[in-house]
C-alpha cells in the first residue's frame, strides 16, 4: 500500500500529542512503517523557526512575518522530511500542517487567503494529506488543559475572540473539504476520542 500523509490539527490542548501517539501505534500494529513530526517543526532549522514563533519576550512579530515563517519552516519540512518518508513508503503523522495556517493566520489573524493559498501551491505543489483529523473541543477545555501543563507561548496567550475564530475557520474547512477532513468531538473522554479516530483510520486504511 502507498504510504499516506496524515495531519492532526485543532486548538490548544485538544489532545493532537496525545492522540498522535495512539494513531502510531496502531499503524504500527497493522505493519506500516511510521514517521511522527510536528509543525512548525521537524528539521533542525525549522524547529529554531519554531522557537522563534513561539517566544514572546521577543519583539513583537508582524504578521506577515509570522505568515512567512510558518512557510519557511515547512518548506524545509517538506523537502527534508516529509516527501523523503513518503518516498521511502513510510507513512507521516504530522502535529499540524497547513490547515493550521489557515485556521490561526487566515481566521485568527485575518490574513489574506489568497495570499495563503499561493504560498501552499508554491511550497507544496501538490503535496496535501490523505487524512486530516480536526480534533474539536470547547475552547475552555482546550484552554484549561494547556494552563495545567504550565506557561503559555506566544499563540497561547492570545485573547478568546482569536481561539473562537481560529476554532470557526477550521471547521469552516472541514465544510468544504469533507472528504479529507474528519472532525472528531476531542471533548469527550479520551477513550471515546480514539474509538472515533480508530474508525476514520481504518476507512483510510481499507480505501
Ligand atoms: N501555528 C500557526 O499559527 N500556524 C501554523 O501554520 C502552524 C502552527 C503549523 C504551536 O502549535 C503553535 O503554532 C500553535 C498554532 C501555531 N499555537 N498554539 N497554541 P502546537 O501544536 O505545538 O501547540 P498547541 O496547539 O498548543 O498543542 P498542545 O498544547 O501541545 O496541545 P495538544 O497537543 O493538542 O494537546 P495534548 O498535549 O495532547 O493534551 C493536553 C492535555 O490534555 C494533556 O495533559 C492530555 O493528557 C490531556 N488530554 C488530552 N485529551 C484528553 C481528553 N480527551 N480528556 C481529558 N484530557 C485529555
Amino acid at each position: 500500500m502507498k504510504a499516506k500523509f496524515i495531519s492532526l490539527e485543532g486548538g490548544e490542548g485538544v489532545g493532537k500529542t496525545t492522540n498522535i501517539k495512539f494513531i502510531e501505534s496502531l499503524l504500527i500494529d497493522k505493519g506500516m512503517q511510521v514517521l511522527l513530526t510536528r509543525e512548525p517543526g521537524g528539521t533542525v532549522l525549522a524547529e529554531k523557526i519554531r522557537a522563534l514563533l513561539l517566544d514572546k519576550s521577543q519583539e513583537s512579530i508582524a504578521e506577515s512575518t509570522e505568515l512567512l515563517m510558518m512557510f519557511a519552516a515547512r518548506a524545509q519540512h517538506i523537502k527534508h522530511v516529509i516527501q523523503p518518508a513518503l518516498d521511502e513508503g513510510i507513512w507521516v503523522l504530522s502535529d499540524r500542517f497547513t490547515d493550521a495556517t489557515y485556521a490561526y493566520q487566515g481566521g485568527g489573524r485575518g490574513m489574506d487567503i489568497g495570499v495563503i493559498q499561493w504560498l501552499e501551491n508554491f511550497i507544496q505543489a501538490d503535496l496535501r494529506p490523505d487524512l486530516t483529523l480536526l480534533l474539536d473541543a470547547p475552547i475552555d477545555i482546550g484552554m484549561q488543559r494547556a494552563k495545567n501543563r504550565g506557561a503559555l507561548d506566544r499563540f497561547e496567550s492570545e485573547q478568546m475572540l482569536f481561539f473562537t475564530k481560529v476554532r470557526d475557520a477550521y471547521l469552516a474547512l472541514a465544510k468544504t473539504s469533507p472528504a479529507r477532513i474528519k472532525v472528531v468531538n476531542a471533548g469527550q473522554p479520551l477513550d471515546k476520542v480514539q474509538a472515533e479516530i480508530k474508525i476514520h483510520l481504518s476507512h483510510l486504511i481499507n480505501d
